[in-house]
């Protein structure tokens, strides 16, 4: 039966699980031996590090409303029905991006896995300027894969659709649908503004036929392309990592929507931070804007790998014949080039929300400066109405626009 826990329910809850209890003790070792402190400090969940005197764990439990909000959200705790179904799903596909799970009960909502203590939260490690030569490399391959091999490219018909069904995750695609492509458009109570903030900057999206058109057609693409099994939700504080390994957690958004999405909300988050740094940082300017290059360059190379490979493997009579994978190549091109078009809309849906909606990033609105970060908001919401209005080829122009935009 479902309880909400804390660190004294816990223990009792441990101690009555043989699965979670031999993971942290050995079967004469006191239930007094295990410590317990929450260390959740995102929008929904609670997540508790529990230490036994074997090895340390991490149980994250889902409460019937919305963490950040509070009690008076409600919110179901099927939400960790999806992220448990999804990280297995994701653990099968890329397992060296996603932690072990040792225990999982829908029952109780919650999630026991690997701790990742030698590694840290993405976001944290930009705003402290940390570089990581991998992340690139890995998170590309993330996306890649897991969107290439859970979309109707690779499975049957018909494992496809039941997996549609499977991930139909109708409270938490409403939270997005409100609060990434809804309420930032509109007065609504739920936004938050830096008092700093030039509310005409707001006002001039919020009264533009392109940037409203633009955004509705993104909001219609992300409530109706079921192209492949997202993440939902890949910031940068759902990835921790460390200099050699990269983790992707938190993926309690899931569910079948458009492959641009979870592209371009990394993308976007890369780009918050981008903004968010001084004129002089030079070096780590040159490292995010090779981030944000060298994701796109290589998820796109590797995604369409995978058609040519998959293709080839498959050998299927509609493109069997003498220029048949020279033409296969080409409808892939057109594929990836909507993925980019959808994706730096995306991109931009994300760069108005965090700015003017609920749940802001640390990145920037971590800032103490009031006035300079309201500089960098205008700039970033200026940035994102460009963005979404415009036509691009390919990254390096996103990338000249950002820099254009850094003012
Ligand atoms: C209103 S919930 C705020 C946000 O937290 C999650 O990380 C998602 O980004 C969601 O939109
Ligand atoms: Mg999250």
């Amino acid at each position: 039966m479902y309880k909400i826990l804390n660190n004294d329910l816990i223990r009792e809850y441990v101690d009555s699980t043989p699965e979670i209890r031999n993971l942290l003790l050995g079967s004469d070792d006191s239930i007094d031996k295990i410590e317990v402190s929450e260390i959740g400090d995102g929008n929904l969940n609670f997540v508790y590090i529990i230490k036994g005197l074997k090895k340390s764990i991490i149980l994250k439990q889902a409460v019937p409303f919305l963490r950040c909000v509070g009690e008076e959200y409600p919110l179901s705790r099927v939400r960790m029905t999806f992220e448990i179904e999804a990280l297995k799903t994701e653990k099968e596909i890329c397992p060296d991006f996603v932690p072990q799970i040792y225990y999982s009960s829908h029952d109780m909502s919650l999630v026991v896995m690997q701790n990742l203590d030698s590694h840290k939260i993405l976001r944290g490690e930009m705003i402290n300027r940390e570089v990581f030569p991998l992340l690139s490399e890995h998170i590309s391959t993330f996306l890649a894969d897991t969107l290439f091999y859970t979309s109707d490219f690779y499975l049957s018909s018909a494992q496809k659709k039941e997996d549609v069904k499977k991930f139909i995750n109708i409270e938490l695609c409403k939270i997005t649908e409100d609060f990434i492509f809804t309420h930032p458009y509109e007065e609504n109570d739920t936004n938050e503004y830096n008092p700093e903030l030039d509310m005409s900057v707001v006002k001039n999206f919020r009264q533009n036929r392109d940037v409203k058109t633009a955004v509705a057609k993104m909001r219609y693409k992300f409530m109706s392309e079921a192209q492949a099994l997202l993440h939902g939700d890949l910031h940068t504080g759902s990835i921790m990592l460390n200099k050699k390994e990269t983790y992707v957690i938190d993926p309690e958004f899931a569910f079948y929507g458009p492959i641009g999405f979870d592209v371009g909300i990394y993308l976007a988050n890369l780009v918050m931070s981008y903004f968010s740094l001084k004129k002089d940082e030079n070096e780590y300017r040159d490292y995010v804007r090779e981030m944000i290059k060298d994701t796109w360059d290589m998820f796109a190379s590797k995604f369409k790998a995978n058609m040519i490979e998959h293709e080839k493997n498959t050998k299927s009579l509609q493109w069997d014949y003498p220029q048949g994978m020279e033409h296969f190549e080409h409808f892939v091109d057109i594929f990836i080039d909507g993925i980019f078009s959808d994706s730096i809309g995306f991109m931009a849906c994300e760069m108005f929300r965090r700015t003017v909606g609920l749940a802001k990033v640390a990145d920037v609105a971590g800032i103490k400066d009031l006035k300079r970060r309201a500089k960098i908001e205008k700039n970033i919401l200026e940035c994102a109405s460009k963005l979404i209005t415009s036509k691009y080829e390919n990254i390096d122009e996103i990338i000249k626009e950002i820099q254009e935009y850094d003012r």
